[in-house]
């Protein structure tokens, strides 16, 4: 009850804020019709192909994908949806380790917190990492790695991990960071992920970016240089896909970690943002969609549940200003997110849905990643295997794409983790 609770109060207050912001705009104008939850009123509807590029030409090999179909899909992604790519001289990205615990999670594991800066002469902004690696281990450990909704101390109740104000910090707003502590822990199933072999890293979003809209102001923003009035400004989902990029720079610094086996993971709006960061950086062995929904794994066009026109409404400042003239029309946008998928073949990719999730709209999440398996099988990969339907709940289906229906509500749950882990194992470590 209290998650429910939870995921509904911020969204309400956030979307005050953009009420208050888009007034007088044209998308504040635009009528949002109550969201369908009936499957016989979904719009027909037709997807873009993956494989016809935008001038009309079929994509019939891998190296036209890679040469052609990829790049332009990653450019139409950038412009019309997450906003431009950023780019920082790696100068000013610099690591400094803050803790280190060869006795943690009862001794399986060492806990290091790493600082990231991301523009290290000022100092600031940053972001700590949290890392468990297993301390049993062979040699580097594979990782996950997975950012943080209320900060990390919220993801355990380890005494050892550092409580801390983020100023600004919008989920925990009136509480202070201890009584926040461990708040979340039951989707951070830390134990079983080191006793399987596996580090875990994870960080707070809201140390890269602010989860509100200040107009792009905050957070990393200022160090993507010039703004752009092309509406394609770097949104915050982008933002935090960036950072975690830079996470992974950090990963590979290290010698306990496998950074070639590293799945980058997310949940919500950050499984949104886990699937854009490992669309882009293919440094990412593997990725994981935990109910992303609206703009993550969902389906723009079957406007089930949340929709574009709402989401932008409610959350403006997640996607550029580009995305804001699809909310009308979304038969006109270029792409859909089984295209988003696709950017990640071959590499493994896993959509989790929840029944009770209709907000995300689970088999929206679903086709999506069926829309991908040709991208994957033109790539070489066994792609989804022979799923051609919605699997019934609690069955993990697939093969290099993958996908289970998880009974339950918007949450990461210890069975989520169990197909995640099994997942790693078959496709990373002992790859297919
Ligand atoms: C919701 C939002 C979703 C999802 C979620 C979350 O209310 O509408 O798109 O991202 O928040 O991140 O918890």
């Amino acid at each position: 009850m209290f998650a429910v609770l939870r995921r509904f109060t911020r969204p309400a207050l956030a979307a005050t804020a953009a009420t208050l912001l888009l007034a007088g705009s044209s998308a504040f104008a635009q009528n949002i019709p109550a969201p369908n939850y009936d499957e016989a009123k979904v719009p027909k509807f037709e997807l873009p192909d993956p494989l016809v590029a935008a001038d009309g030409t079929k994509i019939a090999t891998a190296d036209d994908w890679r040469d052609k179909r990829r790049p332009e899909l990653l450019d139409l992604f950038a412009r019309e949806m997450f906003g431009k790519r950023p780019s920082v001289a790696p100068e000013k990205i610099k690591f400094e380790e803050l803790t280190s615990d060869s006795n943690a999670l009862g001794g399986k594991a060492t806990r290091k917190e790493i600082r990231i800066y991301f523009d290290a002469p000022n100092q600031t902004p940053k972001a700590d990492l949290l890392l468990y690696v297993p301390n049993d281990r062979k040699g580097p450990a594979p990782v996950f790695l997975m950012p943080n909704f209320e900060g990390n101390w919220a993801t355990t109740d380890d005494p050892g991990v550092r409580a801390f104000e983020i100023a600004g910090h919008f989920w925990n707003a009136g509480k202070t960071p201890e009584q926040t502590r461990g708040h979340v822990k039951g989707r951070w199933s830390f134990d079983r992920i080191v006793s399987r072999g596996y580090a875990v890293a994870t960080l707070c979003y809201e140390e890269v970016d602010l989860d509100f809209d200040d107009g792009f102001k905050n957070g990393v923003h200022p160090l993507f240089g010039e703004r752009s009035d092309a509406g394609d400004e770097t949104a915050s989902i982008a933002a935090w896909a960036w950072a975690l990029s830079r996470a992974l720079d950090c990963l590979e610094t290290l010698p306990e970690i496998d950074a070639t086996k590293a799945i980058v993971a997310g949940h919500s709006r950050l499984g949104k943002t886990a699937l854009w960061a490992g669309a882009q950086d293919e440094r990412f062995a593997a990725v994981i969609s935990n109910n992303s929904g609206c703009g993550g794994a969902a389906l723009s066009r079957r406007e089930f549940g949340e929709t574009v026109a709402k989401i932008n409404k409610s959350f403006p400042h997640w996607f550029c200003g580009n995305f804001k003239k699809y909310g009308a029309d979304v038969n006109s946008l270029p792409f859909d997110q089984h295209e988003l998928i696709a950017l990640i073949a071959p590499r493994p990719v896993y959509v989790a849905s929840a029944t009770r999730d209709t907000w995300a709209d689970p088999k929206g999440e679903f086709l999506s990643a069926l829309g991908a398996d040709p991208v994957y099988r033109l790539l070489g990969t066994d792609g989804f295997g022979d799923v051609k339907e919605q699997p019934k709940p609690d069955v993990s289906v697939g093969a290099t794409i993958r996908y289970h229906l998880r009974t339950g509500g918007h949450d990461v749950t210890d069975f989520d983790w169990i197909q995640y882990l099994d997942f790693a194992d078959e496709t990373v470590v002992n790859k297919r």
